[in-house]
């Protein structure tokens, strides 16, 4: 058993986007694509000599055999050790825990988390830095240019490691930990929340449905929830990780996760009803009758966070990346403390994490988060709502409309075309960018347009600049409309039309949302032309 040295070419197409590489499942397996992306991970972090590193994925097809890869490249990198969720299993939120807890020099996570798996569908990978979160665009970018002059990649020849089994392993000099990718994470939500409060409410005839979507928070939502806290054997659905995750994708909205929308619309529904994401960073949060909206949830937290044990002494600040409603900078100005935006993507909280300057993020995604670890965290969120619930006694329903009618209501969308053909799409915001300087001013649908932008990042904490992070169009009466192209898919392009519209807390706090939305629909379609550029009538997911 020895290293060898591969020698190989660039392979074009292995720029990090949003969250990591994403790739068609079949691309990922071409002889040397997985290799040289590993490959210049390594080398654009300055080689692994002598580092731990944690390595685990979603549980989606080719996720063992990519294991077995990135271990014997580590290996043959020198890596001092792997520590490895068992059958290279880990959440998101668990590996960004577990890189933290054990002070390691980072981590590999093997995910498209809510792309669909399978054969015949995605795959992903990225790399998280010893905070636990994301790397950010400096790293990233290092990455893609090393992609492009990559000449050999090394590897360890060897057996395969058995990673079904707890205990630890050796690869040439390297030490592998394989752990239960469960049990560190469901210790730290013990010391954030009220375990004994969330007990009493599920024993006092509160019910819950978690549909983990045959993705990986089906261990995690079980062991936390049925086991620790005692909710019914069967509020966790759908919780066996399955290499194609059934068929579905697993994306915690009212579309793909249609089967808990009808449950939970029904007149006999649960109390609550979540459901996680491919790699269990991503929640979406239900009452009976009644679906909250990823930023409405976010505001929500914010302004509750304090009555569990992790957040009482109060948040310093609160992000929110730049799409999604502007709700929860209201409960932040009434609190007093800071608000920022952000680009989209997770990356970008990390310096303001780190920094102390916040302590919840969120995304319109149906991303949440705090400080607790360095990504957005599914099943944190669920339980810091059910911490909630348990110490307000009352219903989701009516704390929705106790915030609403304290900071008055975001009416949001998201509407999303995807597979439109690139050069069409890039067309569109083009033609958007040229037009931003003279938008202001004019009439749309009614609305009048106050400002226009191409939104750049000032990073406050390294000052970087990150531009051309989406066109933001504002209207007088505080609507707003966002467009940018999706960082994450692997088809074509995907449009992301992001619609808001404001009324105060005395203004009208029912409207269904199309309803309310609908000069905002209008004044998006006579701007940037939607039907003409995509050649669709009508989005492909409105969530
Ligand atoms: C999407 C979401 C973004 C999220 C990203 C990764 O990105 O919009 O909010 O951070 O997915 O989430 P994009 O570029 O397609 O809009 V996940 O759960 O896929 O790691
Ligand atoms: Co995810």
């Amino acid at each position: 058993m020895s290293v060898i040295t591969v020698q190989t070419t660039p392979i074009e197409g292995q720029k990090p986007g949003t969250s990591g590489l994403r790739k068609k499942t079949r691309i990922f397996m071409q002889p040397h694509f997985l290799e040289n992306f590993v490959q210049s991970i390594i080398d654009a972090i300055g080689g692994v000599q002598g580092k731990t590193l944690v390595l685990g994925g979603d549980g989606r097809y080719f996720n063992d055999r990519a294991a077995q890869v990135i271990l014997r490249m580590c290996a043959a990198g020198g890596a001092a050790k792997m520590i490895v969720g068992r059958n290279a299993l880990l959440s998101t939120p668990a590996a960004s825990n577990l890189i933290r807890k054990r002070a390691a020099d980072g981590g590999f996570i093997m995910s498209a988390s809510h792309n669909p798996g399978g054969e015949n569908e995605d795959f992903g990978l990225k790399f998280n830095g010893a905070n636990g979160g994301p790397a950010p665009e400096s790293v990233t970018d290092r990455i893609f240019v090393r992609t492009q002059d990559i000449t050999e990649y090394r590897i360890f020849e060897g057996q395969d490691i058995d990673l079904s089994r707890i205990g630890t392993a050796t690869l040439g000099g390297m030490e592998i930990d394989i752990v239960d990718p469960v049990a560190d994470y469901a210790t730290l939500m013990e010391q954030l929340f009220d375990f004994g409060a969330i007990r009493d409410l599920l024993s006092s005839g509160f019910t819950l449905r978690f549909d983990a979507m045959h993705a990986v928070t089906g261990p995690y939502a079980t062991e936390i929830l049925q086991n620790r806290l005692g909710a019914a054997r069967d509020s966790v659905v759908n919780a066996t990780p399955l290499p194609d995750f059934g068929g579905g994708h697993p994306d915690p909205n009212p579309v793909w996760a249609k089967d808990l929308m009808d449950v939970m619309m029904a007149k006999d529904a649960p109390d609550f009803g979540a459901a996680s994401d491919g790699d269990g960073d991503r929640n979406m949060i239900l009452g009976r009758g009644i679906y909250v909206t990823p930023s409405d949830s976010l505001a929500v937290l914010a302004a509750n966070a304090h009555h569990a044990p992790g957040y009482a002494a109060g948040l310093s600040g609160v992000a929110r990346s730049m799409p999604t409603s502007r709700a929860a900078d209201l409960v932040a100005k009434k609190a007093g403390i800071g608000s920022y935006e952000t680009p989209t993507g997770w990356k970008f909280f990390g310096n303001l994490l780190d920094a102390g300057r916040v302590t919840l993020c969120g995304e319109e995604s149906a991303g949440t988060g705090s400080d607790h670890v360095r990504e957005k965290d599914g099943l944190w969120a669920v339980l810091l709502w059910l911490n909630i619930l348990a110490a307000r006694k009352q219903s989701v329903q009516q704390i929705l409309q106790d915030h609403w009618s304290e900071y008055g209501r975001n009416y949001y969308s998201r509407h999303d075309y995807e597979a439109v053909p690139s050069d069409k799409a890039n067309a569109l915001i083009e033609r958007l960018r040229a037009m931003l300087n003279d938008l202001p001013g004019q009439e749309c649908a009614g609305l009048t347009v106050e400002a226009a932008d191409d939104f750049a990042y000032h990073d406050p904490i390294d000052e970087s600049v990150s531009k051309h992070q989406g066109i933001r169009i504002s209207f007088t009466d505080g609507s707003r409309i966002v467009m940018r192209l999706s960082g994450t898919g692997t088809e074509g392009a995907t449009l992301r039309v992001y619609l808001e519209r404001y009324q105060p807390a005395d203004g009208r706090l029912d409207m269904s949302v199309d309803e309310a939305l609908l000069p905002v629909i209008q004044a998006a379609e006579e701007i940037a032309q939607i039907r003409q550029h995509t050649d669709r009538d009508k989005p492909d997911v409105t969530t």
